[in-house]
């Protein structure tokens, strides 16, 4: 695992547990390892190769209301300002921002519904965003499912939009790439007139939102550890109500206000990467498993003999 050493955006608070969680994770194979990610700025980058900062998914309506309807773009900007100081504020407890945050997501929805955009104009939209996947992120998702390691993808985004942005930069969405986020429903005339329930925000990502049969639920039996991976303090808790019992290894983006919030970063995860665009960590990681366990095989196979 050289590169979690000696590499000056990787930081832990204590190596010897992120050693010790690895080592079990390679003891018990790929097949019992599932990831569990965030979207936004996790999957996708915080900024582009000029440093220029990229969207989100709701990001893509900022694009919307700015050519078609600049009123409503002066609204989201208004509810921008207010909120997005909230949720990332140093001093506030999530409990004091919960609030806040259901206030923002559910004007953002009722302002994008009332405008009556179909489903055309934000693919369309979608396609010519500034969302980007993340340096090597097609090639950790292309390994995943090569190994046939089950990937949540939990967003208090728009999983529509995740899913046009991973078919256009991906070719296709693999069997074992999973979404869980706010789904527009759109109407008869392709208008988008709803969004789904329960609504997900920064801080309920955990099992309260996760209802009903989920149709992954067979591919992630038995996948005791999991590697989860965020870039919001509201990311932690991803893993809480998928059931397993084994290793959470936890790898944190940190993409702004590094001096605030490293230290709380350090407190909630076990790896923390200050602005890096890329996924060359968790995929190193994988790396040191796969080869694990290959080694492991080969033991138990000269075991046999
Ligand atoms: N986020 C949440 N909302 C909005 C919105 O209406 N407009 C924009 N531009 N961004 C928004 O993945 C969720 C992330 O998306 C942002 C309702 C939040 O900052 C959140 O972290
Ligand atoms: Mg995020």
């Amino acid at each position: 695992m050289s590169r979690l050493y000696n590499n000056p955006s990787v930081h832990m608070k204590n190596p010897e547990l992120v050693e010790k969680k690895l080592k079990q994770m390679a003891v018990d194979g790929l097949d019992r390892l599932m990831i569990i990610s965030d979207f936004d700025f996790t999957l996708s980058r915080h900024k582009d190769k000029n440093g220029e900062k990229c969207w989100s998914t709701h990001g893509v309506f900022d694009a919307v209301a700015r050519v078609m309807n600049p009123e409503l773009k002066q609204m989201f900007d208004e509810l921008y300002k207010k909120y997005f100081s909230i949720e990332f504020c140093p001093l506030m407890t999530v409990e004091e921002k919960i609030p806040y945050m259901i206030e923002w997501w559910d004007q953002s929805h009722a302002h994008i519904v009332n405008a009556k955009f179909s489903r055309e104009t934000i693919e369309g939209f979608t396609s010519n965003s500034r969302i980007f996947l993340r340096e090597r992120a097609e090639e950790l998702i292309g390994a995943l499912s090569e190994h046939e390691i089950p990937l949540i993808v939990f967003s208090a985004g728009i999983g529509n939009i995740i899913e046009t942005v991973m078919r256009n930069q991906l070719g296709a969405i693999p069997e074992t790439m999973h979404i869980i986020s706010n789904l527009m429903i759109f109407d008869d005339q392709d208008i988008c007139a709803d969004f789904t329930k329960p609504l997900i925000h920064t801080f309920n990502k955990n099992s309260s939102v996760i209802t009903g049969d989920q149709p992954f639920y067979n591919q992630i039996v038995g996948r005791t550890n999991v590697i989860l991976m965020g870039d919001s303090l509201g990311d932690i808790h991803m893993d809480v109500g998928v059931e397993h019992e084994g290793v959470a290894l936890k790898i944190g983006f940190l993409n702004i206000n590094f001096d605030t919030l490293l230290a709380k970063y350090l407190d909630s995860y076990d790896i923390v990467l200050v602005d890096d665009q890329t996924m060359e960590i968790p995929i190193n990681i994988l790396d040191h498993l796969r080869n694990s366990a290959f080694i492991g095989s080969r033991l138990s196979l000269t075991c046999h003999e």
